[in-house]
C-alpha cells in the first residue's frame, strides 16, 4: 500500500498555537505535581517560566486519579541504607543505588507537605490502635512536619509495613495537583506569561534541537478536545507521562477490559517518546506483575501488610513457605529467593496454580476475626466490636479509596470480607519504574554518594542521555519502590536540577528542525484518513471492517494478541523465549507498518491512535532487552523458557539501549552493577 500523508483534504485542519517556555513538564501526575512546586521556588526569582502540561485533567490526572491508601515509601525511623538494600532485593540485586539513596534521603519532605496541604494521615493513638486522619486531627495530634524528630514521627506514624503509611487518600491527588497548580499560577504571574497549564493536550512527539547536537528543544502535542495543535519551545523538559498499561493482553475481556490494575490513560509515552530522541533505556526487560485481587484488580499490600492476612492455596497451605517450592526455586534462582521478594512471591504462588491447587486465596476473613478477638481482649466487649465494625469499614475504604471497582466486585459476588476469603492472582505485566519494578530511562545520578562510579553522573541529577531532557518517577529506570511520594520526591530533585541546567546554559535558544506543517500533518494523519475512506466501507458505521485503514481498537487488540502470545503474557504464565520473541517482533512490524493506516474518526480516537502508537515502541523495547538478557532476572513477572535461570556471572549487570529512530535500530550494552551499600 502506498503511503498517506496528511493534506488537509478531506480532515479539518487544526488551528496551530505555538508555546515558548524555558522548563516544560509533560505529564501531570505526581512527579510532575512535584517538579512544579519545587522548580518554581527556584525559578520565580528568576523569572524562568514553567509549564505543564498534561494529556487529562490534573485534579485526577495518573496513577493517583482514584486516590490511595497508603503511601508506600516514608522513611520515618529508617535508616536510608536499609530501604536501598531492601529496594535491592526486591529487585533481584541490580538497581542504581545512587538515585534510590538520593531518593530516600528527600521522600519524607514531601510526605509532610501532602499533610500539611490537607491529605488525613493515620496516627498511632494513645491506646496503640490507630487512629484515621480525622479522629487524630481531633485528639490533637500533631502534623508530621512539626514533630522535630525521625524517631519521634516513626512511633507517630501508623505503618502497614516497615515502609508504609496509613493515609485517607480518596483525594491524594486533588490535593497534591491544588499545591501544583498554585505553584504554577506564582510563576505565571512572576514571569508575565498568559498560560502555563495544558490540560487535555497529549504530547505525540520531543523535538531536538537544530543547531546543538543531542539536545531537546521542544514537544509536540494536540488538544483532545479542540481542533488545536501545540507546539510547545522550551529549554529543559521533564518526561513524565507515566508508564505503560495495556501492551499485554489484560485478563479481562469484552466491556470489562477498560479495567486494568494501572492507568488505562498510562500508554508508554515517555518511554516512545524518550527513546525517539534517543535517549537511553535501562532494565526495558523488567515489567511489573502485580499480585491483585480477581477481576477488580484491588492492590493486596493493606491486606498482607495491615491486615496480616494470609495468602494460601485452596488447600490452606502458605506457598510462600512451602519448602517444595523454594527448593525448587533456588535451584534456579539460587539467593535471591530468599529475601522473597515480590517477583518470588508471585514465582511461587503460580507454582502451586500450575499444580493444581488454585484459585490462590487471600483470607481476609480469618485476618479480620484475628484482629476482632484482639480488640475484644484488649477493649471489652462492646468497644472491642466498635472498633471491629470500624475495621470493617476501612476493608471497604481501602478499595473506595483507590481501586472502587473492586468494592464493586465484592458487592456484585456476595463477598463480605469479614466472612469470605477472596481470590487473587498475578495481573497481565506493566511497565513502570516507580512501583515494584524499575523499567525506564539511565539517568545522571546526584554525583556525591561515595563509591558510585563516575560515569554515572555526567551532569545534572535526574537527566538522561539527551542534554536538558529528565526524568521522574515512572520514567527514571533502574531505581523502583519510590512509589507515590517518591515520584513526587523525584520530580522536585529533576525539577530543581533542571533550574540549573537552564541557568548554566542561558545563552541557550531552542531552535526546531522541523518544519511546522510537517508536524501538524503527522499528528493528524488518522484524521485524514477516516475521512477519505470512510465510505469505502458496507459496514454501516465505516467502524470495523475497512480495506484502507485499521481502527485503533483493532490495533490495540493485534498488539496486545502479539505481547501476550509471544513476549510471554498470562496465557504462557510469562513464559517466552528466544524464538518465541524473534517470531513476536516479526509480526510487531508488521503492525508498525500497518500503523500508518491508523484511522480516527474524531478526536477521542486521534487519541487512541496515538496512544497505540506509544505503546508499539515501549512493547519493541521490552521486547528486545528480554531478548538481550540471557537469563530470567525476574521470575514471577517473566521466563526466558530458554534461559531459566538467573545467572550472576554473565548478568549482573545493567542493560542499556539506545534507539536510532531514523534507522530503526536498537543497540545494547552492558553496564557494570556497582554496589555502593553494604
Ligand atoms: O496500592 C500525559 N501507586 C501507589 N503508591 C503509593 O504510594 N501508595 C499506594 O497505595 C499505591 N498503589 C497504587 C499505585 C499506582 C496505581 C496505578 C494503583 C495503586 C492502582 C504508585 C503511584 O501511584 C505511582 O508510583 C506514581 O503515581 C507515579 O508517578 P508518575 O508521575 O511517574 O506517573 P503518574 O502519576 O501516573 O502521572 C502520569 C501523568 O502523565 C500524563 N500523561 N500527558 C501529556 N501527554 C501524554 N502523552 C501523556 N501520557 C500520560 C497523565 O495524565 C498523568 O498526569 S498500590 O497498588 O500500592
Ligand atoms: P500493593 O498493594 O501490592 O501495591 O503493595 C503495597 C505495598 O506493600 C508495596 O510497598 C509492596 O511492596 C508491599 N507489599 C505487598 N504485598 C506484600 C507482601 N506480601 N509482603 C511484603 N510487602 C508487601
Amino acid at each position: 500500500m502506498e503511503k498517506e500523508t496528511c493534506t488537509f483534504s478531506f480532515c479539518e485542519k487544526p488551528e496551530v498555537v505555538e508555546h515558548e517556555t524555558d522548563f516544560l513538564l509533560i505529564g501531570g501526575g505526581m512527579a510532575a505535581c512535584g517538579a512544579a512546586f519545587e522548580a518554581t521556588a527556584w525559578a520565580n526569582p528568576k523569572k524562568i517560566r514553567i509549564t505543564m502540561v498534561d494529556k487529562a485533567a490534573t485534579d485526577r490526572s495518573g496513577a493517583v486519579a482514584m486516590g490511595l491508601s497508603a503511601i508506600n515509601t516514608y522513611m520515618g525511623g529508617n535508616d536510608i541504607k536499609d530501604y536501598v538494600k531492601y529496594v535491592r532485593n526486591d529487585l533481584m540485586g541490580i538497581i542504581r543505588e545512587d538515585l534510590v539513596f538520593d531518593l530516600g534521603r528527600h521522600v519524607d519532605n514531601s510526605v509532610h507537605l501532602f499533610e500539611e496541604w490537607g491529605l488525613p494521615i493515620w496516627k498511632k493513638g494513645d491506646d496503640g490502635f490507630s487512629l484515621d486522619g480525622h479522629q487524630a486531627r481531633d485528639a490533637g495530634k500533631p502534623l508530621l512536619k512539626d514533630v522535630e524528630d525521625n524517631a519521634e514521627r516513626e512511633k507517630l506514624v501508623c505503618r502497614s509495613g516497615r515502609w508504609q503509611i496509613m493515609i485517607n487518600g480518596e483525594s491524594y491527588k486533588v490535593i497534591v495537583a491544588e499545591a501544583a497548580k498554585k505553584a504554577l499560577e506564582a510563576n505565571r504571574q512572576a514571569t508575565g506569561v498568559e498560560q502555563n497549564h495544558f490540560e487535555r493536550v497529549f504530547i505525540t512527539r520531543l523535538l531536538l534541537d537544530a543547531n546543538k547536537p543531542n539536545t531537546i528543544a521542544g514537544a509536540i502535542g494536540f488538544s483532545v478536545r479542540e481542533n488545536k495543535v501545540y507546539i510547545f519551545r522550551a529549554k529543559a523538559m521533564l518526561l513524565v507521562p507515566g508508564g505503560c498499561v495495556n501492551v499485554f493482553r489484560p485478563r479481562s475481556v469484552g466491556e470489562g477490559m477498560g479495567r486494568t490494575w494501572f492507568p488505562v490513560w498510562n500508554s508508554g509515552s515517555g518511554y516512545a517518546m524518550g527513546a525517539q530522541v534517543g535517549a537511553e533505556l535501562v532494565q526495558m526487560e523488567n515489567r511489573f506483575v502485580p499480585a491483585r485481587f480477581k477481576d477488580g484488580y484491588g492492590p493486596v499490600g493493606a491486606w498482607f501488610l495491615f491486615f496480616k492476612a494470609k495468602a494460601t492455596d485452596s488447600y490452606g497451605d502458605d506457598y510462600c513457605a512451602n519448602q517444595e517450592y523454594i527448593e525448587d526455586a533456588k535451584k534456579k534462582y539460587g539467593k535471591y529467593v530468599d529475601a522473597m521478594g515480590t517477583t518470588i512471591r508471585n514465582h511461587l504462588m503460580m507454582e502451586a496454580m500450575i499444580r493444581g491447587k488454585g484459585p490462590i486465596l487471600m483470607n481476609t476473613h480469618t485476618a479480620m476475626q484475628a484482629m476482632g478477638q484482639t480488640f475484644k481482649e484488649k477493649l471489652g466487649e462492646k468497644e472491642g466490636a466498635k472498633k471491629l465494625k470500624h475495621l470493617e469499614a476501612e476493608a471497604w475504604e481501602d478499595f473506595l479509596d483507590m481501586t472502587i471497582g473492586q468494592a464493586g466486585m465484592w458487592a456484585a459476588n456476595n463477598i463480605e470480607p469479614d466472612k469470605t476469603p477472596s481470590e487473587i492472582i498475578p495481573s497481565e505485566p506493566y511497565f513502570l519504574g516507580s512501583h515494584a519494578g524499575c523499567a525506564g530511562f539511565w539517568v545522571s545520578g546526584p554525583g556525591d554518594i561515595p563509591g558510585a562510579p563516575a560515569e554515572w553522573s555526567w551532569g545534572y541529577n535526574r537527566m538522561s542521555t539527551v542534554n536538558g531532557l529528565f526524568m521522574a518517577g515512572d520514567t527514571c529506570g533502574a531505581s523502583g519502590h519510590k512509589f507515590s511520594s517518591g515520584s513526587h520526591a523525584e520530580g522536585r530533585i529533576a525539577g530543581k536540577a533542571a533550574i540549573a541546567y537552564i541557568l548554566d546554559n542561558a545563552d541557550f535558544t531552542p531552535t526546531l528542525k522541523e518544519n511546522v506543517d510537517d508536524l501538524v500533518a503527522e499528528i493528524y494523519l488518522p484524521r485524514e484518513i477516516y475521512e477519505k475512506y470512510k465510505n469505502y466501507s458496507t459496514s454501516p458505521h465505516h467502524i470495523s471492517v475497512n480495506p484502507h485503514f485499521i481502527k485503533p481498537d483493532q490495533f490495540q487488540k493485534r498488539l496486545m494478541k502479539i505481547a501476550d502470545e509471544y513476549f510471554g503474557g498470562v496465557s504462557t504464565w510469562f513464559k517466552t523465549s528466544k524464538t518465541m520473541i524473534e517470531e513476536g517482533l516479526r509480526r510487531l512490524q508488521l503492525l508498525k507498518e500497518d500503523a500508518s493506516r491508523l484511522a480516527a474518526s474524531n478526536l477521542h480516537e486521534l487519541l487512541r491512535c496515538w496512544e497505540n502508537y506509544h505503546r508499539v515502541i515501549t512493547a519493541e523495547a521490552h521486547a528486545r532487552h528480554v531478548l538481550f538478557r540471557e537469563e530470567s532476572r525476574y521470575p514471577g513477572y517473566y521466563y526466558r523458557a530458554d534461559y531459566d535461570l538467573i545467572d550472576d556471572d554473565n548478568w549482573k549487570c545493567f542493560t542499556v539501549s539506545k534507539y536510532d529512530a531514523e534507522a530503526d535500530k536498537w543497540e545494547f550494552r552492558k553496564v557494570p552493577y556497582v554496589q555502593l551499600f553494604d
